[in-house]
């Protein structure tokens, strides 16, 4: 491997010159032929952005580039990062850095004739920029969802280098926007891979029931390659002996329609996945785990499978629990990315009783959202639009639809992915409503399988003496009424839970998305002491009494799952950096709390 980076041969770009190589990522890239590029990968940290050796061109963001090379930085002395991992955890240096970091590694190109190759990124965060041997082949928007390139015409034989410039910087247009109560972890923080398909093959499908009484399972097979029209589809189920062979019509696409009279419905309680198999010509099947159930609402119920089911459920997010021995120096471990940290996430929610995760506040990695299929939870997933949004910007609106839509590509075969949430705490205002009304629509066009909600939030309005409700037109776009709510920690003491009674409309099923308070593991004192176990304690037992007096509770999220980094917690010796709200501790202890929650849940769920 050579010691020398060369950053990007930008002469050699063209106005649209990498558009076409820009795909949409592939369906289900687990189950493809495929080299890693996980490792480690050089890297040059760019707090301007400028990316040159000569100052500033103006190559930061606008790639206003004048024409000349930018070339040979020397690698010697240069860290490398591990690929995927946020930057924050890696170095001690980095662990505030919000900015640009430039990444290189180098791959050996497989042999393409008669191959397609695509360059799939799981995520970077925020903003990434994408150049092989030199040359642009695209650039992608927000952190948390997969993107991928053709480069079968762009690669070489032998040695190839891949350049990623990924830049963090909170943008006041961008999505997330410039306020999050999460870490902004920076980086390629999951995998990427080179994956390897034949000239024609399948790019996506779609599996699902059309209700539970017949049992039908309709869906398509999408078949891309310049041979697309008229191959020869397979779609089997050996389990339940089914097979049907279709014909894609021009466009590439064949129509699903097998008789699943005999499947197993997946529910929590009974997580029933089947290996269904994809071929195109005699290619290898492709293999999915797909489980088949329905949900609806009727009225202030959430119907799973035609029976009514309660949520009793957990806020989480997408960060590592921190298995090292305790004194252990250096930082806590960041973002999860591995299939044993995600599971570790969901053993902890499954062992407070949880039916439900909501996956806050953006879209998690792929293997937490096949593992919830495989574990019996169902999940709710976000896309960040959160807090300020710049609600008239188009651009804005642009890059939401494209993160749904990402969201909703990669993982509509799931059968745990029950809620696609447009948004959480956004403030009630014209063009916010009209903005969100829009994206709700959307979300319902592309996937009219699922319940569409938002985390409202608690305006604090008060009908009359102590009778709360959320005004809210946006509810009207959404399938489920669902808000958070922070009585005895943000709005008035925990003993106001007591005499609340809340108004909320009962053509819908209320869920609260939020409710809860901190607590530093081990801290105690008086019941009347924030961030005291007591207190935490205490404030859940005033809460469920609430709580339990709402018509129409269709389910209980609270937050959160586990102590998380957090750049808005700050009170040394209690927060250090996390927010308390955890019911387990940063590194996975129960906190007294989690007995009454897990309690509730038992009793909600009989
Ligand atoms: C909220 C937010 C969540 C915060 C939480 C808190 O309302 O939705 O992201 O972390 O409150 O702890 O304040």
């Amino acid at each position: 491997m050579k010691n020398l980076l060369t950053l990007a041969l930008l002469a050699t770009l063209t106005a649209n010159g990498f558009a076409q190589q820009q795909v949409r990522p592939l369906m289900n890239v687990d189950a493809r032929e495929q080299m890693s590029l996980d490792g480690e990968w050089n890297t040059i940290c760019d707090p301007y952005g400028h990316g040159g050796w000569r100052g500033n061109w103006g190559f930061g963001r606008d790639l206003k580039f004048t024409g000349e090379r930018l070339q040979d930085y020397d690698f010697d002395t240069s860290p490398t990062l591990r690929v995927p991992g946020d930057w924050n955890t890696q170095q001690e240096r980095y662990y505030l850095y919000e900015g640009t970091m430039w990444y290189r590694r180098t791959f050996q190109a497989p042999a393409v004739k008669g191959k397609r190759l695509f360059l799939h990124f799981d995520a970077a965060n925020y903003e990434a920029l994408v150049w092989l041997n030199g040359r642009q082949i695209g650039e992608h928007v927000g952190g948390f969802t997969p993107f991928a390139f053709d480069i079968t015409d762009a690669v070489k034989a032998g040695e190839n280098s891949v350049v990623v410039r990924v830049n963090n910087n909170r943008q006041p247009d961008g999505i997330p926007t410039m306020n999050t109560d999460w870490w902004n972890y920076g980086g390629i923080t999951r995998h990427v891979r080179l994956i390897e398909t034949p000239e024609t093959f399948i790019h996506d499908y779609a599996l699902r029931i059309e209700n539970e009484k017949t049992k039908r399972i309709v869906g398509y097979v999408q078949v891309d390659g310049k041979d697309k029209a008229g191959q020869t589809v397979t779609v089997s189920i050996p389990e339940l002996k089914l097979q049907q062979k279709l014909k894609t019509n021009d466009q590439g696409r064949a129509v699903i329609q097998l008789n699943g009279k005999k499947l197993q419905l997946w529910s929590p309680e009974n997580p029933k996945l089947y290996t269904v198999n994809l071929t195109v010509a005699a290619q290898p099947a492709l293999k999915d785990e797909i489980g088949f159930r329905t949900v609806r609402t009727v009225g202030s119920k959430i119907l799973l499978n035609g029976k009514e089911t309660f949520m009793a459920g957990v806020n989480m997010h997408e960060e590592q629990i921190d298995r090292r021995p305790a004194g252990t120096p250096g930082l806590a471990p960041g973002r999860a990315y591995t299939r044993e940290q995600d599971s570790v996430l969901l053993a902890l929610a499954k062992e407070l009783g949880c039916n439900l995760v909501r996956l806050a506040h953006y879209p998690h990695n792929e293997d937490m959202v096949k593992l919830a299929d495989k574990m019996g939870l169902l999940v709710w997933s976000e896309i960040p639009l959160y807090w300020g949004i710049d609600w008239k910007n188009e651009k804005t609106y642009n890059l939401a639809v494209n993160q749904l839509t990402e969201m909703i590509d990669r993982d509509r075969n799931r059968a745990s992915v029950i809620f696609w949430s447009i948004a959480n705490e956004t403030a009630v205002n014209k063009e916010r409503t009209a903005f969100l009304t829009k994206l709700a629509n959307e979300a319902r066009r592309q996937d009219p399988t699922r319940l569409i909600c938002a985390a409202l939030q608690n305006m604090n309005n008060q009908l009359a003496h102590n009778v709360y409700t959320v005004e809210d037109p946006l509810h009207e776009a959404l399938d489920v009424f669902s808000f958070n709510e922070y009585i005895g920690w943000y709005d008035g003491p925990k003993e106001l839970c007591d005499s609340i009674t809340w108004s909320l409309p009962e053509d819908k099923p209320v869920i609260i998305s939020e409710f809860g308070g901190g607590a530093k593991i081990g801290r105690t004192g008086s019941v009347n002491h924030f961030f005291t176990e007591d207190y935490m304690t205490e404030l859940y037992r005033h809460q469920f009494v609430m709580l339990s007096k709402i018509k129409g509770l269709a389910g209980t999220i609270p937050w959160v799952l586990a102590d998380f980094r957090s750049p808005h917690r700050l009170i040394p010796g209690v927060q250090d950096d996390y927010n308390r709200k955890g019911l387990y501790s940063e590194r996975g202890e129960k906190k007294r709390a989690w007995h009454i929650v897990k309690a509730w849940n038992e009793q909600m769920r009989k």
